[in-house]
């Protein structure tokens, strides 16, 4: 072990026009984030170990193997920005790049997993690795992680109710929003999100559980509760997938998912809770039948999912697993079904959850904001113009 430089610090320099202060050194392989050792203009930059190597949230993908070349990195990377604006900011602003959707371009057709044939598989991973590689110099995170970044910032901004009394249309446009990043890549221009009909039993090495497609479950044998994914195009130790800490969330880099007794051998929610579902004829409840289709839909079948396969799917960073999107799409596509046995549905506010929604007129967040795009949730209702499921 190298301590030469433990009797260097405290250590305050300046470093392209900033004051870089470094407190102590670091315990070798303190995984937890720490927001105590190194300063830029006085304000603390979040940074973790794995193994021997420092990472800093400003500059997450890449390692370092003293504290000055972190903070180093971390000033370059800021480029004259405010390190607290990097930090704690909207870093999860939403990318460009969402069709008008009065001119949303041809219509999408989204699979069943089962009904892809291998290529398809492999062209819809190869696009998600594409969009993970391709990072974006204002937030300093890949395309892909502004999503989960956004996905995130819904449990801090309980207006845009996203999780409660909007969860379809807000999931609606998000999935369409990540999607048309997918295909608008030049050579993925075919690609659209499948669904994973989450009905079947689940099982090893078959899908969406594969190793050429989401891979299985995490690490088995494991006392230290890591949780790793070790196989499949997402696995860590492959190299293509690091996950990205964020400042409020524990530094783990790797993909997270439960052991395979919680995940294998029954369906993750059973074919007849999928039908007394969408026997709701109620968007909202109550009903004759009690709860509504919505509710239902929310509490039964979108959270038993996120829970079963848990690690990063159990926490607001879900999208950190690529197979919420899988679960997302057949959440869609089950609302597209309920909406054709009841083609006079229409959307209504859950009466426990506050804020209501005028579906005519209150814009669904963050896009408004983020792209000064109004859209509203009668936008998205109909959903045929911009994609079909077959
Ligand atoms: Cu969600």
């Amino acid at each position: 072990m190298d301590f030469k430089n433990q009797n260097n610090y405290p250590l305050i320099y300046e470093f392209n026009g900033c004051q870089v202060e470094i407190k102590s050194d670091l315990k070798p392989g303190n995984i937890s984030l720490n927001k105590n050792t190194i300063f830029i203009n006085t304000q603390p930059l979040a940074i973790w170990q794995e193994g021997s190597a420092y990472h800093s949230i400003v500059t997450p993908f890449k390692t370092f193997t003293t504290l000055e070349e972190t903070a180093n990195a971390a000033v370059i990377a800021l480029d004259g920005r405010e390190l607290s604006q990097m930090q704690e900011g909207r870093v999860g602003r939403l990318p460009q790049g969402l069709p008008d959707l009065n001119n949303p371009g041809p219509v999408r057709i989204r699979k069943n997993i089962l009904n892809m044939s291998q290529d398809e598989r492999d062209l819809f991973i190869q696009a998600i690795l594409a969009l993970k590689n391709n990072v974006n110099n204002i937030t300093f995170r890949s395309l892909y992680d502004d999503f989960v970044k956004v996905h995130m910032d819904t449990f801090t901004n309980h207006d845009w109710s996203a999780h409660e009394n909007i969860l379809l249309p807000w999931h609606r446009i998000f999935i369409y929003h990540f999607e048309s990043l997918l295909c608008a890549q030049p050579e993925f221009e075919s690609v659209t999100v499948p669904y994973w009909d989450w009905t079947q039993v689940a099982q090893r090495d078959v899908l969406p559980f594969t190793d050429n497609f989401m891979g299985t479950t995490g690490k088995e044998d494991d006392d230290t509760g890591t949780q790793e994914v070790l196989d499949g195009p997402f696995a860590h130790t492959k190299g293509n997938w690091n996950i990205v800490p964020d400042s409020d969330w524990n530094p783990i880099t790797w993909l997270m998912r439960a052991k395979s007794s919680n995940l294998f051998g029954q369906p993750m929610v059973e074919p007849a809770i999928l039908s007394e579902t969408l026997a709701r004829e109620n968007f909202a409840f109550p009903d004759a039948a009690g709860e509504g289709f919505g509710y239902n839909l929310n509490k039964k079948l979108h959270d038993e999912v996120h829970n079963d396969v848990g690690g990063a799917m159990g926490s607001s960073a879900s999208p950190n697993d690529p197979i919420f999107w899988l679960h997302h799409c057949m959440l869609d596509k089950i609302w597209a079904d309920w909406q054709e046995l009841y083609p006079n549905s229409k959307y209504v506010n859950e009466p426990e959850y506050h804020p209501s929604f005028d579906p005519d007129t209150t814009p669904i967040q963050p896009w408004l904001d983020d792209i000064n795009r109004h859209i509203t949730i009668n936008d998205i209702f109909n959903y045929k113009r911009l994609f079909i499921y077959e």
